[in-house]
């Protein structure tokens, strides 16, 4: 640990240097010094939940206790890994007076910002072999935590999925309409992409080997699964019915913008998947946008 970098910062907090870093600059880390939850040894393998926030103070208490309680009883070892992007509304102190009492460990970027680049940073600080994450709001029980990682070591799943719409799925009476339609044309658009009922879920798992192996992310959209899935070349996803809540406490982030990059998102991920066909797609588009061109100028003149 370079103790100059971490001469500055207040106890308990360092910068990362070393092997293992998270190499933003101003990225702060809080780790917990005694880590020590008392789980007995289990033969599950170990998870690192990541957990991406912004202003969600308010439902970080519940959501740690709940993340632990869920675990508890098949003593499978775990760490939560939460990626702020400088909230400034308490969140640091919150989980500050958590870290005695569970393996939780903040991760504070003060320049970077992004759903989905949050996800990244913080699979990068994570230390198990099982990757899972989920929204801090609680609109994703983490009583469901263990069903999708027992899928995804069921050994014919790759990448384990809480859904909305599969099987028993469901959602709050309460989430708007307009959010409903908006979530299920997105699912829509990815469905050549991937064969995931939820492609727009925040709540998911996979093998650490699946991210390293994956080709070259690029975080620009909202939902970070559907790039996992396609760039990590999975074939064999797991879906697991949620109860999809309305947000406990705070404000949702999802803004038009974000919408928008989600479209973006996807023909990316178009490209990346059918290059031919996408490149095929695009050169009849210009030969028709031209041909329509030459029309109008020729009705014109
Ligand atoms: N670190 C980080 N987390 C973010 C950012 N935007 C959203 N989040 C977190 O990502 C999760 C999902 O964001 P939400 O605003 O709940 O989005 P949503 O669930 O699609 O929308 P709602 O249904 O309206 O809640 C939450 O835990 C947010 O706090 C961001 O820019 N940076
Ligand atoms: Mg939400």
């Amino acid at each position: 640990m370079d103790t100059l970098a971490n001469a500055a910062l207040p106890p308990g907090a360092y910068l990362l240097t070393g092997p293992q870093p998270v190499k933003l600059p101003g990225t702060v880390v809080r780790r917990s010094p005694t880590a020590i939850i008392p789980f007995m040894p289990s033969f599950l393998s170990a998870v690192s939940i990541i957990v991406p926030t912004f202003r969600e103070a308010p439902n970080l208490e519940p959501l740690i206790r709940r993340v632990f309680a869920a675990l508890a009883p098949s003593k499978r070892e775990a760490e939560l890994i939460l990626v702020d992007d400088d909230s400034r509304d308490g969140t640091e102190a919150i989980v500050e007076s958590q870290r005695e009492q569970y393996p939780v460990r903040l991760i504070t970027r003060r320049q970077e910002r992004g759903l989905s680049s949050a996800v990244l940073a913080g699979f990068r600080e994570a230390k198990h072999d099982l990757l899972l994450v989920l929204d801090a709001d609680l609109q994703h029980p983490p009583e469901m935590i263990p069903a999708l990682l027992e899928r995804l070591e069921e050994g014919d799943c790759d990448f384990a999925i809480g859904t909305r719409y599969g099987g028993q799925g469901a959602i709050d009476e309460h989430w708007p309409l307009l959010r409903r339609l908006v979530s299920r044309v997105a699912a829509l658009l990815a469905r050549p992409l991937a064969p995931l009922s939820d492609p727009m879920s925040g709540f998911f798992a996979l093998h650490r080997k699946t991210w390293e192996q994956a080709d070259k992310l690029d975080p620009i959209g909202y939902k970070i699964a559907l790039e996992l899935y396609v760039k990590g070349h999975c074939e064999r996803p797991g879906d697991i019915p949620i109860r999809f809540e309305s947000r406990a406490a705070g404000e949702s982030k999802l803004s038009a913008a974000e919408q928008v990059r989600y479209l973006r998102h996807l023909f990316r991920l178009y490209r990346f998947r059918f290059p031919v066909l996408t490149i095929i797609v695009l050169i009849v588009t210009l030969i028709i946008e031209v041909a329509v061109l030459l029309v109008t100028f020729g009705v014109l003149s």
